[in-house]
């Protein structure tokens, strides 16, 4: 008798807690949209593949996610991914701050040239950006431009891979053809490197570099050139670290609300596990070995751990550069650093150097 009052109890307690659930379920999507702007293979993509089972999992199948990567959703266009997530055709975005600082300045920050390659440690002079008063001011810049910010992932710093090389100075970028996406910034950067920018949507590029239309190229190692095969084009890369692409997990504002405060919840948190994840794809092997240890954890450890060896495996010529040869490329693009601090605020960059500074040994 008393185990049956106890299982009445139960089911009455189980249905209390659903009701509101199926009440919410009723008003959601069947499916939502997620835009990624490289293709499936990239760190970034397999990041949201990440995020989306997270949160079907969580959430027992009530919000389901889908991947649109390969920039599907803005037909190639990847600087207007800002605008279509704004006004609803995007549901949710894992988006770069490179694509969307045309409209929003502030996140030109992490893209000033060398400023974070100059820290003593660029992971932690990262990680200190984002957890700090000046990652504050991003989100801040973000929301206020009308889009819900969820949480960060990463893109990884930014390497150089050419046709020709190998490229140790300033001097051996002379005249090169450097495929760029189209945010003003980097055709500044590549002009002061004495090079010659050629501004092409990502989803052109790969024709591009078949074609032999550019020299050379700037993506994450780890996030997109392992996997796109990057050697298949390009034989030489320079570990320079120039920039890095944080991304920013980001929902339209009225999918957002139309959330349940629990449900809203779950999506940080579940951001807040992929933002893990994201960054160990990112910096594996590239580190004290922190991020091949969470992948191990996760069960999710890509085909290789080592992504020099692969490099060279596949005949490129990795030429890693001293803090020391950094230093020359740091001094080409001051006039860069110093005009685009203006733009992007000099408070925000003063906060990102005190970020910095206080995880500086
Ligand atoms: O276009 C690129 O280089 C990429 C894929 O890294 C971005 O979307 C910023």
């Amino acid at each position: 008798m008393h185990n049956f009052v106890k299982k009445c109890a139960t089911l009455v307690g189980m249905a209390l807690v659903s009701i509101p659930l199926w009440a919410n379920a009723a008003s959601y999507k069947a499916e939502y949209s997620l835009s990624v702007v490289p293709g499936p293979t990239s760190g970034w993509a397999l990041t949201a593949e990440y995020f989306t089972q997270l949160v079907k999992e969580r959430s027992n199948g009530r919000i389901n996610i889908k991947v649109y990567p390969a920039a599907q959703l803005m037909s190639g266009k990847q600087t207007s991914e800002f605008m279509l997530l704004r006004n609803g055709a995007i549901d949710f975005a894992m988006a770069s701050t490179i694509n969307w600082s045309p409209q929003i300045k502030e996140l030109n920050l992490p893209a000033l040239p060398f400023m974070i390659a100059h820290q003593p440690d660029r992971f932690k002079a990262m990680d200190a950006i984002l957890a700090g008063k000046s990652g504050k001011v991003l989100i801040d810049a973000v929301e206020k431009k009308g889009v819900k910010f969820i949480g960060w992932a990463e893109n990884g710093f930014r390497e150089l891979t050419t046709s020709k090389g190998p490229i140790a100075t300033p001097a051996d970028l002379k005249g090169m053809k450097i495929r760029v996406v189209g945010s003003p910034i980097f055709i500044e950067t590549f002009d002061a490197l004495g090079a010659n920018p050629v501004n092409m949507n990502w989803s052109e590029a790969t024709t591009g570099f078949q074609q032999g239309l550019v020299d050379g190229q700037e993506n994450p190692t780890n996030g997109i050139n392992i996997g796109l095969k990057i050697w298949d084009y390009h034989k030489f890369t320079t570990d320079w670290h120039y920039i890095i692409d944080p991304l920013l997990l980001c929902a339209n504002p009225k999918i957002w609300s139309g959330f349940s405060k629990e449900d809203q919840q779950l999506l940080i948190e579940c951001g807040k596990d992929s933002e893990q994840y994201g960054k160990a794809l990112s910096r594996m092997g590239m580190d004290d070995g922190k991020s091949l240890a969470l992948l191990q954890k996760l069960n999710r450890v890509p085909a290789y751990t080592d992504p020099y060896a692969e490099m060279e495996a596949h005949g490129m010529t990795v030429t890693k550069l001293t803090p020391e040869q950094i230093n020359a490329f740091y001094e080409v693009t001051a006039p860069v650093r110093e005009k685009w601090t203006k733009i992007i605020g000099e408070d925000l960059v003063k906060a990102a150097l005190e970020d910095m500074e206080k995880v500086a040994q």
